[in-house]
């Protein structure tokens, strides 16, 4: 498991401290806090394995190695000189590594500036036995009971041709905080957190999946099919997801025409949400409003409670693959919340 620097023979930056030198996990926004289309820069909530490395841009380089004709080191202040490019994109993380049924909702919706990475790679001769992007975070450290000497995932190459894969430097127009990546992270719309690697110092092009902790140990779905076979499918594309920002869970209402309204997400695009204020039993289809191809869309009903009561709100989005949020049990399990109307 243990993945030594001097097996990866990769030199890193410089980093002042990883301070924390721990987990960390800072989830600011509840559900009806999010009001506001793009999240604000100190909403967005921070994940980090091992600790946060306190690195400076000045030091600061990236490499490209592996499978390219010019293997190159850029340093951080030329690579910024290149045409920059935003992409507003739902950042969400992908819950707890060893348990993907839990439902965790940490999420948010942000404007990405950076390079196209597709753009950039074609500078150093991508080799055609490509088949994989490695990227390689300067984290490491005591992760649960392994340790880690560099945060390393990967990527299909063939999710830079559906464009918009970014070496990310801004969010909403500011530079990265030293916890949101500082001073460079990979950015791939789409697909889950776990793989928009901080801290990062190097993108390797290789053919085949990178072997590791965050790889292939953590981040691997088990699918069972319909013959009994197993098989494990990494975490990478967004299922389909929704939640209802207003009404607040145990908010009070009166029986006056209200709308019920929320955001939706998935990797395939959202195709429609389906709204639910009897716990379940009956489902409306919500207008769905238009947005950004890999930001999330807001979704809303109208609805005029019958009576006095309590009732259960869901929502359920189905994306244009035709995968619906699971009721109960997987990471973008329905959210539910409960209303009582006096
Ligand atoms: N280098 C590095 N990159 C990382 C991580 C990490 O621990 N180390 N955590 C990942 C996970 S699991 C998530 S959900 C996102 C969180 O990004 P944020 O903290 O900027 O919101 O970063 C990803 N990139
Ligand atoms: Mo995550």
């Amino acid at each position: 498991m243990e993945e030594s620097k001097r097996d990866l023979g990769h030199e890193q930056p410089k980093i002042a401290e990883i301070r924390p030198h721990k987990l960390v996990r800072h989830v600011p926004l509840k559900p009806h806090e999010y009001i506001q289309p793009i999240t604000r820069k100190k909403d967005v909530f921070v994940l980090s394995h091992v600790g946060i490395p306190r690195a400076s841009p000045t030091d600061w380089w990236l490499d490209i190695g592996g499978l390219v004709e010019r293997p190159q080191r850029i340093a951080f202040s030329e690579l910024v000189k290149r045409p920059k490019r935003k992409v507003t994109s739902l950042h969400q993380c992908a819950g707890f590594p060893a348990n993907p049924r839990i439902a965790t909702r940490r999420y948010a919706n942000v404007v990405w500036g950076g390079i196209d990475l597709a753009a950039f790679l074609s500078e150093f001769g991508v080799s055609s036995e490509a088949r994989f992007v490695w990227s390689y975070g300067c984290d490491h450290g005591q992760y649960g009971d392994t340790t880690s000497d560099v945060y390393r995932k990967d990527m299909p190459i063939e999710r830079l041709t559906r464009g918009d894969v970014l070496l990310a430097y801004e969010i909403n127009g500011e530079p990265l905080s030293q916890e949101l990546g500082c001073p460079l992270r990979l950015i791939i719309p789409g697909y889950y957190g776990t793989n928009a690697v901080k801290w990062l110092y190097r993108i390797e092009l290789a053919n085949e999946r990178a072997k590791g902790l965050y790889t292939t140990t953590f981040y691997n779905d088990v699918e069972q099919h319909a013959d009994g076979s197993q098989s494990s499918k990494p975490v990478w594309e967004l299922a389909p997801e929704s939640v209802i920002v207003s009404p607040a869970d145990k908010q009070l209402l009166t029986t006056d025409r209200r709308e019920i309204w929320g955001w939706a997400w998935a990797e395939a695009d959202v195709d429609h949400v389906l709204v639910s204020v009897d716990g379940g039993n009956n489902w409306v289809k919500a207008q769905l409003e238009e947005g950004d191809r890999w930001a999330w869309k807001r979704f809303h009903l109208d609805w005029t409670p019958p009576g006095a009561g309590t009732y259960s709100l869901m929502s359920r989005a189905t994306d244009r693959r035709g995968q619906t949020q699971p009721l109960s049990d997987m990471r973008n399990s329905v959210y539910s919340l409960s209303v009582t109307v006096v």
